[in-house]
């Protein structure tokens, strides 16, 4: 396989309805993708970066900067024959680990095209359709998101999450289990909210069953996640702490977790996501794959890797209906709480050549 070039293309997506976390509310996404060219076929890649750094370091326009400064010229020096050869060909560059995956994810993608393999074999999927849970903002008040979450136990989804943050906390989470039972598989995400200190605070979530705490503490506070996890009973999962398989085994041993959330942009692609997937399996660590409200490409590979037999518990892998009225693929429909793997070769769905026309706000070639 010969790269000869990457196209970078930001595309803009309204979200259906606004998405507020403890961190912000979104009301688009502002999407870079890329699209690896190869003598033998093209492959996308969808960073996850958001606009602003205030879910992680990145943000977009650091993550177009360094691509076009640092990353491909790297691949342009040291052409990859694999897309296993993606990751050393950057690895001397910090950090950046969203433009990391998405470049990698390109390249992995026009390989298997290449080849007519899919992501799901490549990385070892061992389910046809996988359960899916849904992420469910913070809401100006406990009837509109009752609402919120009836509509979503309506439409099948089969596990809920909770955005939290202090002061929207146990009165959101008594009020779900008051309406609609102790039964409905319920996780909470405070998205590095709190502190060590809130310990008396969280504890008081432990009545309610929850499946999971989500990354309650900073992120660099690995310490704090430990001393947490002995202070509460729910379990606790780290998300933005987990920045590499080294991280998640460091994190394992410290007991600073007992359940992973496994972005693959967090922790720079899909190869490294399954890494994590393995240490956690000879851990016997449940994983989950997190979102990044990506559109069907990204999905598209976030279904395939949670279809591997470590991913235990259902996904943020949401329908193309939560997050967008129009997706820039087929978009991904519910069925019975599911969402199919796709099996086409590479990533099995492509952007939809008018979608894409109308939402580009704007796109650079960058030669190899
Ligand atoms: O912390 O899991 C998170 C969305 C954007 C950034 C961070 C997070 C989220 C979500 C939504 O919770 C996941 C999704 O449905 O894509
Ligand atoms: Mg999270």
């Amino acid at each position: 396989m010969k790269l000869t070039g990457i196209e970078m293309r930001r595309i803009r997506m309204p979200l259906v309805a606004p998405f507020r976390t403890s961190f912000g509310t979104e009301t688009e996404r502002d999407v870079l993708l890329l699209r690896a060219v190869t003598d033998e076929a093209e492959g996308w890649g969808e960073c996850v970066a958001m606009s602003d750094p205030l879910y992680s370091s990145e943000y977009v326009e650091a993550a177009a900067d360094v691509l076009r400064r640092y990353l491909v010229p790297a691949l342009a020096a040291r052409p990859p024959a694999a897309a296993t050869a993606v990751a050393p060909a950057l690895q001397r560059f910090k950090g950046h680990r969203m433009a990391k995956a998405a470049l990698e994810t390109a390249v992995l993608d026009a390989e298997l095209r290449g080849s007519g393999r899919s992501f799901a074999r490549e990385l070892g999927a061992t389910r046809e359709r996988v359960p899916c849970g849904v992420s469910v903002g913070i809401m100006d008040s406990v009837p509109a998101l009752l609402d919120a979450v009836g509509g979503y136990l309506a439409q099948g989804y089969v596990r809920i999450k909770l955005k939290i943050e202090p002061g929207w906390d146990v009165a959101p989470v008594r009020a779900v289990r008051e309406r609609f039972g102790d039964e409905v598989l319920l996780q909470v995400d405070a998205n590095t909210a709190y502190t060590v200190g809130d310990a008396p605070l969280l504890a008081a979530l432990d009545p309610f069953g929850l499946l999971l705490i989500e990354q309650p503490l900073d992120e660099e506070d690995v310490l704090g996640h430990v001393e947490l996890s002995r202070r509460v009973r729910t379990p606790i999962c780290l998300d933005e702490s987990i920045v590499s398989a080294r991280a998640a085994a460091d994190a394992i041993r410290l007991g600073a977790c007992s359940i992973i959330n496994v972005k693959p942009g967090r922790v720079g692609g899909y190869l490294e996501a399954r890494r994590i997937h393995d240490v956690c399996a000879a851990n016997g660590i449940p994983v989950w794959c997190g979102g990044m409200l990506e559109t069907g490409l990204g999905r598209a590979a976030n279904v395939a890797l949670a279809a591997l037999p470590g991913f235990t518990l259902p996904g943020d892998t949401s329908a193309s209906d939560r997050y967008f009225r129009t997706d820039v693929t087929a978009p991904f429909v519910l069925e019975d709480g599911h969402l199919p793997v796709p099996a086409g070769p590479g990533l099995g769905v492509e952007p939809i050549p008018e979608i894409l026309a109308e939402i580009t706000t704007a796109s650079e070639w960058l030669p190899l």
